[in-house]
């Protein structure tokens, strides 16, 4: 139901993007995506570039009177570290950086030089991300639907940061405490106790004229059941959102829930078992709701949300540009070479862990319309009051015996 491009190069004039299929009668101002945009810039460990930028967003299609009309919205975020490049000459760049785009991009557009790969493959590109993200936050707050996020590893630096179980009101508030610690530091990391050491970790790293990579983990909030299918390896959500995050320069690893450390547990400590708790004492067992202590699945099963938090994590390779040389090859001569330093992060996981918010964000918003259809916000608040609750009244059962067969067979 919703698409989005982004154009735009690293040190090019701005960056653009177009987001369509959001429905008409959103209310909605740049005002709306500084925020965001903001949230973006900042993050310990950035390579100066964020003193020169201060990404503003202009709308310019798709919202008119303040309210979106259901037509393409078109952002346009400036690059102010254009007027400094503007008519430059510039030295020819030959020498690829290993883990970039630059040798890939060269093979595969037969480029002359590598700076026209790295000026499209930069994630630069990701503030067009975020204010595409912010427009689909704005969209999923209307649903009472909340995203946040907060970096979980530095390096070899772990925070302490349990993942949650028990009571559906306390889960949520542990997230909500851990969005809103991350916001009060700049390695957006809600154990204070690992902030320091982390922060240390990107100095030193900074020292050694390295670059360092991370884990961050994105929640979303109050995300009805039924989001996404089954029946269709492109309409899983968590394929969906796998394949989102893992689209974010340099994330090269993403997982659901603790996927990963699901596969050191023995299934019947992995999957979240189901009771039905009734409303008070004296509910009638039909009135019951459905629900879990666990929520290991990370908000799917079947690829399909479950009504509980949606937690996608993403892992961050050390940025590829480092101040130290690596061994490369000069294409210009055929020598071997070691690359030069070009202006760059030392560790971008806080500020990935934002963009990544927004790609969430916009898979939420996408899935979303896709349940409840509708063009305009007025038919999706009536058919999301009509969304099927996960409760035992609504999903009564036959009961009874019937015979698995197909009709037109012999
Ligand atoms: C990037 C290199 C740096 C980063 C940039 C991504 O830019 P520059 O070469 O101009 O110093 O700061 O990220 C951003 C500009 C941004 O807005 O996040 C790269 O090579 O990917």
């Amino acid at each position: 139901m919703l698409r989005f491009l982004t154009a735009g190069e690293s040190h090019g004039p701005s960056l653009t993007a177009i987001l369509e299929g959001m429905p008409a009668g959103l209310p909605l101002t740049a005002s709306d995506l500084q925020s965001d945009m903001r949230r973006r810039q900042k993050g310990y460990g950035s390579g100066g570039r964020m003193e020169i930028e201060k990404d503003a967003v202009r709308i310019t299609a798709g919202v008119m009177g303040g309210k979106t009309t259901g037509s393409p919205i078109a952002l346009h975020i400036e690059n102010r570290d254009w007027i400094n490049w503007r008519g430059k000459e510039i030295a020819p760049m030959t020498i690829p950086r290993p883990g970039h785009a630059d040798l890939v991009g060269a093979i595969k557009y037969g480029h002359r030089d590598l700076r026209l790969t790295l000026e499209r493959a930069s994630a630069r590109e990701t503030a067009a991300r975020v204010a595409v993200g912010a427009v689909c936050r704005h969209l999923l707050s209307q649903f009472g639907i909340v995203i946040g996020s907060y970096v979980v590893a530095i390096g070899d630096l772990s925070a302490d940061l349990p993942y949650p179980s028990g009571k559906e009101s306390s889960v949520r508030q542990t997230y909500l405490d851990r969005f809103e610690a991350a916001e009060d530091n700049e390695v957006r990391c809600p154990d204070k106790r690992a902030v320091r050491p982390m922060q240390q970790a990107v100095a030193d790293t900074m020292q050694a004229k390295d670059t360092i990579g991370g884990i961050f983990e994105v929640v979303a909030l109050g995300v009805p059941p039924g989001l996404g299918s089954y029946v269709h390896w492109d309409r899983r959500l968590s394929a969906r959102l796998l394949g989102a995050v893992g689209s974010i320069q340099a994330v090269k690893g993403v997982e659901i829930g603790p996927a990963f450390e699901n596969t050191r547990l023995p299934g019947s400590q992995v999957h979240d078992e189901i009771s039905a708790e009734p409303a008070d004492q004296d509910a009638k067992a039909s009135a019951a709701a459905l629900t879990r202590r666990t929520n290991r699945c990370g908000g799917m099963e079947g690829g399909v949300s479950t009504g509980q938090p949606i937690v996608v994590r993403g892992a961050m390779k050390p940025i590829a540009t480092t101040l130290v040389p690596l061994q490369s090859v000069d294409l210009a001569t055929g020598r071997p070479a070691t690359t030069h330093y070009e202006r760059s992060d030392y560790c971008a996981v806080p500020r990935a862990a934002v963009v990544a918010e927004a790609m969430v964000a916009f898979v939420m918003a996408d899935t979303l319309t896709e349940k409840l259809g509708g063009d305009s916000l007025v038919e999706m608040h009536a058919r999301f009051e009509a969304l099927r609750p996960g409760e035992l009244d609504e999903l009564q059962m036959d009961g009874v015996p019937w015979q698995f067969d197909y009709y037109d067979q012999e």
